[in-house]
């Protein structure tokens, strides 16, 4: 990589200088710069991207969002692999991508642990990991250069108060609350946080948190979870799934049971609330009041991981940790926002 840099980025960085292009422009520029010893291949940024798998619609989206980001009009050369579900699999991919002597790394972690010695190859091998999505969890934060992604604790505080405000505007008391949680896959960023958010605010308010169970994120499972926990509890009412496909899931799980899925839950209703706002099924669920409401997650990294690597490329130090801001969608009347410390989020009804 840094033979690569050397020889192109004094040409490429003069070009930014003088004309503010971005890196379309330099690929072209980079293109025509006419040196025998650059071959076709260095013309191109590499980039080796394992995602995690195809759980969800939001990897769906988040997987076609770094497809288009890394072009070849781009300037960029993309090895996508994609790990089904398997850390085992993504660290295979993380290895060939070092023998490839790619320029860069950009890793979706499926869960947190385990990524120390991987990454600690990466980085005798000098190629800069970028972290998109989930994080990892590792002592030494230097083994990767930066992430970008949400913050999963805030979608899942914000979502409980939500659920308080919504409480308080029918005059529920805090134990009449029955709450489940469909958690993701368990040990992923994701999952962490917003069982979390869930979990403080239940000890909080003194909700009855009745069950925690992993739906690993997937609509089937989600189904499946939901089936057993009306087997197990008959006073459920507040069904928190950590993502819209889960949610569909136990919609239909709850729908087949008899039971009426909603948000009056006072009057029979079981309220069902999600996170991600990317499949159509789902927002149309929350549109009629199926889902109540939907803590958004943006899957669209692509571009704001080629922006980082376009910093790094350029010999700049992106921040550590980079937040994407985030809606809540509800068609719930009465709740306008949410406040969680100094910030309000407004709760969007028209989407
Ligand atoms: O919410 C879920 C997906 O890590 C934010 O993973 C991501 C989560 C997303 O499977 O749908």
């Amino acid at each position: 990589m840094n033979h690569r840099i050397t020889r192109i980025s004094a040409f490429l960085l003069a070009a930014v200088l003088m004309c503010g292009c971005g890196r379309g422009k330099l690929a072209a520029d980079a293109e025509n710069f006419s040196d025998e010893n650059v071959s076709q291949a260095d013309e191109y940024i590499t980039v080796g991207f394992s995602q995690l798998g195809a759980e969800s619609d939001w990897r769906s989206a988040n997987t076609e969002s770094m497809l288009s980001a890394f072009t070849e009009e781009e300037g960029y050369s993309l090895i996508y692999k994609n790990g089904q579900q398997k850390q085992a699999n993504q660290i295979t991919a993380i290895r060939t991508f070092i023998q490839q002597e790619v320029d860069y790394i950009v890793l979706a972690p499926a869960t947190e642990d385990g990524w120390e010695s991987v990454l600690e190859e990466a980085r005798e091998a000098q190629i800069p990991v970028i972290l998109v999505d989930r994080r990892v969890n590792t002592s030494d934060k230097n083994l990767y250069s930066c992430w970008v992604g949400s913050d999963f604790e805030l979608e899942g505080r914000k979502m409980a108060a939500w659920i308080r405000a919504y409480s308080e505007q029918k005059g529920l008391l805090p134990e009449d609350l029955h709450i489940v949680n469909i958690q993701g896959s368990i040990g992923s960023t994701a999952q962490i946080g917003r069982s979390r958010g869930l979990a403080n605010a239940a000890r909080d308010n003194g909700w009855d948190l009745c069950a925690e169970i992993s739906g690993d994120f997937t609509e089937t499972k989600g189904r499946e979870v939901m089936a057993a926990l009306l087997k197990r509890f008959d006073n459920i009412n507040i069904v928190y799934c950590e993502n819209d496909n889960m949610a569909i899931g136990a919609i239909d799980a709850l729908e087949s049971a008899g039971k009426k899925v909603g948000p009056d839950i006072r009057n029979g209703d079981i309220m069902v609330v999600s996170f991600d706002g990317v499949n159509e099924t789902a927002l149309e669920y929350c549109r009629s009041g199926k889902i109540s409401c939907i803590a958004e997650c943006n899957p669209l990294h692509g571009p704001r991981v080629r922006a980082l690597i376009e910093m790094i490329d350029h010999g700049q130090t992106p921040d550590k940790f980079n937040y994407v801001d985030e809606k809540m969608f509800s068609c719930v009347p009465g709740i306008d926002q949410v406040t969680i410390g100094d910030k309000t989020y407004r709760i969007d009804s028209d989407f």
